[in-house]
């Protein structure tokens, strides 16, 4: 029997454990440009059995928030490749999570001062995260998107693509889809935002297109062993909900069990909060989700989140609900986080006023329990 602490291999991709460091958004990076201080932040974590980056804009156009490090200029993986140089140093696994946010996004951060663009043209009730001239961060509305023209889907799928091919390039061990949180792939999967009426929308076949689009082009660069994703089935975040997320999200790991993934991520509930939030008319069965996928011949990894403790991970190892456990607030204050859980040591509490923006503090100053 594994338990949480046993070495593992996803896909390409070999562990030294089972605990994983979510994607977690610091905006830390002006220029979008990776830089000394995020170095030393990934390389405290590096214990971590694998580190997901915070979500990583795979263009200029999936740019929603202040000061995210992106994927596409050649600074940026210049400066993403100190991170992995640095978290493979010291003995880790790191793979960055491919990020587009389609609607939820601002005009002042898009090319030219555009629209964002989404499967729709709803404007999402939610906020994104500005910094002005003088530094002064401050959460705003997101501005009104415009529908991508079934034309110019390709060409965002090219960009995760070539994302895909700079993030090998770059260093990174594989790539994490975000497919969660009310992002674009999100804004197509799920039939309360996507009101298309071409290829892309409608049935779950077509709302799955971009999706499975993506996946191709991103497997088909850099192999599927090195590709995980990320999907969260009800989560609200971002203005998102479907009428029937069981159904939706079992089509949805059905299409991916055709692929050899190194590892499937799924956030329970709502992102960062309740565990047993619901959307549809009933609650979200995850059992009856992994089953699927393995019914379908799925062989990745399963990775589970979401206000998992200690004893929560060990247990949902240990029974075979999941193969990996991925932390996210817990790795911001406890930079030996996987020591910690093996040793079973306190944990340190985070500081929620030093979350989003800003420099050392509350970023690099955690200290490790030794
Ligand atoms: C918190 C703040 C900003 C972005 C997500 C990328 O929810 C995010 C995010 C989280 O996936």
């Amino acid at each position: 029997m594994s338990t949480l602490f046993d070495p593992i291999t996803i896909g390409d991709i070999a562990l030294s454990n089972r605990i994983v460091m979510a994607p977690l958004t610091r905006n830390r990076s002006p220029g979008a440009v990776p830089n000394d201080l995020n170095v030393t932040y990934y390389q405290q974590r590096a214990t971590a059995g694998l580190i997901i980056t915070e979500a990583t804009p795979i263009s200029h156009q999936g740019q929603g928030y202040a000061n995210v490090p992106g994927l596409y200029t050649q600074e940026a993986l210049d400066g993403w490749k100190r991170v992995t140089d640095a978290v493979h140093s010291s003995g880790g696994k790191i793979v960055v999570q491919m990020w587009h946010v389609g609607r939820i996004s601002h005009t002042s951060l898009q090319p030219d001062g555009g629209k964002p663009v989404s499967s729709t043209a709803k404007v999402a009730k939610a906020k994104t995260y500005l910094v002005a001239e003088d530094g002064t961060g401050s959460f705003a509305d997101t501005s009104e998107p415009r529908a991508l023209e079934t034309g110019e889907i390709a060409g965002v799928v090219e960009d995760y693509r070539k994302a895909a091919r700079a993030a090998i390039d770059a260093g990174f061990d594989g790539v994490e889809i975000h497919a969660a949180n009310g992002y674009l792939i999100d804004q197509f999967l799920r039939d309360g935002v996507n009101d298309r009426t071409d290829q892309y929308g409608g049935s779950i076949e077509n709302r799955l297109r971009f999706l499975v689009e993506v996946v191709a082009a991103i497997t088909e660069e850099i192999g599927a062993g090195r590709t995980g994703i990320r999907i969260s089935p009800v989560t609200p975040a971002g203005d998102v909900a479907d009428s029937d997320p069981q159904t939706l999200f079992t089509a949805v790991v059905e299409m991916l069990a055709a692929y050899d993934l190194s590892y499937i991520h799924i956030i329970e509930g709502a992102t960062g909060g309740a565990r047993d939030f619901q959307q549809g008319d009933k609650p979200f069965d995850y059992a009856a989700l992994a089953a699927a996928y393995e019914k379908a011949g799925g062989k990745a990894a399963w990775m589970v989140n979401n206000g998992y403790d200690r004893t929560m991970a060990i247990d949902a190892v240990a029974s075979g609900k999941a193969d990996l456990v991925a932390f996210g607030k817990p790795y911001i204050a406890n930079p030996d986080l996987a020591v910690r859980l093996k040793e079973n040591t306190k944990l340190a509490e985070i500081n929620q006023d030093t979350l989003y923006g800003g420099g050392a503090t509350g970023y690099t100053d955690y200290p490790t329990a030794a």
